[in-house]
């Protein structure tokens, strides 16, 4: 760690309960040998790599979905718990473990920032399901539908505000169950799948999800973006529990993420289902560092704004 005046705070979230395997729970682990803190430092971001939360027992038996959905909510509600409580002057970057912690990182940001987030999420997925709906009992597969309000107390009453629907979307699906999808419908959650991000170009289709997340009332929340890795390509990026074909070409994604930078009110970065043990070359790690770069690298405003509030010599250079 490189002190406690960092800007940029990463947290890993070492969580696979929410799964169907246990890969992604060295996820931080790995992303954190692997360089990133450094890497980030090289772009000139005070980054400090805080912690990294890992569940406290074994996952429950496939079977026993109270015990699952009990497990999974004790780690979001920690996850939460911690993030609610981060200092004022830093930013929060989380990285999974599987997508089910998601739970525990919006709630929690929520908290923190006096209101639901408007939220970006970048899936080939929905995870709108319920223990009601789900077809495999993947809790990773419920996380939004949870954020969102809906389903088994256990994950959906995590403390903090929900979401609002119609300041949340979804980019990049092309895999889903028509329950989840039936649920989004309902709500009102806009869905920019992958048909349309093939017909209308990543940079219109991503534009028009930040316009929504930005907008309508409860804007006090800001905004945040929750990568799940399986977004993107699988022939670019393989390392992934859930890998969909015909998905993002990561570096169309790295170029949009740069707009990021000029987004005062941008709150929050998660990045999940990164799988270390399908990634020995490397290179999905360096993708995480490219994201998490673009986003949050030099003359991001949300970084500039917190080094002018709580004093620019109590930080690393930008
Ligand atoms: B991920 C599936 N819909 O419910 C299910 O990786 C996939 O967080 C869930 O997007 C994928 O298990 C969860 C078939
Ligand atoms: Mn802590
Ligand atoms: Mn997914
Ligand atoms: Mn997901």
């Amino acid at each position: 760690p490189s002190g406690p005046h960092s800007l940029l705070k990463i947290i890993g979230a070492g969580s696979a309960l929410g799964a169907p395997h246990p890969g992604s729970a060295a996820g931080p682990d790995a992303l954190e040998a692997s360089g990133l803190v450094e890497r980030l430092q090289g772009l000139g971001i005070a980054a400090e790599w805080l912690e990294t939360l890992k569940p406290l027992a074994a996952p429950p038996d496939g079977t026993d979905m109270a015990g699952r959905l009990a497990a999974n909510a004790e780690f979001a509600r920690r996850l939460a718990d911690h993030l609610a409580a981060l200092d004022p002057g830093s930013f929060p970057l989380v990285l999974g473990g599987d997508h089910a912690v998601a739970v525990g990182t919006w709630r929690g940001l929520a908290r923190r920032a006096g209101g639901a987030p408007g939220l970006v999420w970048i899936d080939a997925h929905l995870d709108s399901h319920t223990a009601g709906t789900t077809h495999s009992g993947n809790i990773h597969g419920m996380p939004l539908a949870a954020l969102l309000g809906e389903g088994d107390p256990a994950l959906a009453g995590i403390p903090g505000p929900r979401l609002d629907p119609a300041r949340t979307c979804i980019v990049g699906a092309r895999a889903w169950e028509p329950e989840e999808r039936a649920r989004l419908d309902r709500l009102g959650v806009r869905i920019f799948d992958m048909q349309q991000v093939r017909e209308r170009g990543l940079a219109a289709v991503f534009l028009d999800a930040l316009a929504i997340a930005r907008s309508g009332t409860g804007r006090e929340g800001g905004f945040g973006v929750s990568i799940d890795l399986d977004a993107l390509d699988p022939q670019a990026l393989p390392a992934v529990t859930c890998p969909e074909a015909g998905g993002i070409d990561p570096q169309a994604l790295a170029d949009l993420l740069l707009t990021l930078r000029g987004c005062g009110d941008f709150i929050g970065l998660e990045i999940v289902e990164y799988r270390p043990d399908l990634d020995p070359q490397g290179d999905g790690a360096r993708w995480v560092a490219e994201f998490a770069g673009a986003a949050l690298g030099p003359g991001s405003y949300r970084l500039r704004e917190k080094e002018r509030h709580y004093g620019a010599s109590n930080y690393a250079p930008l």
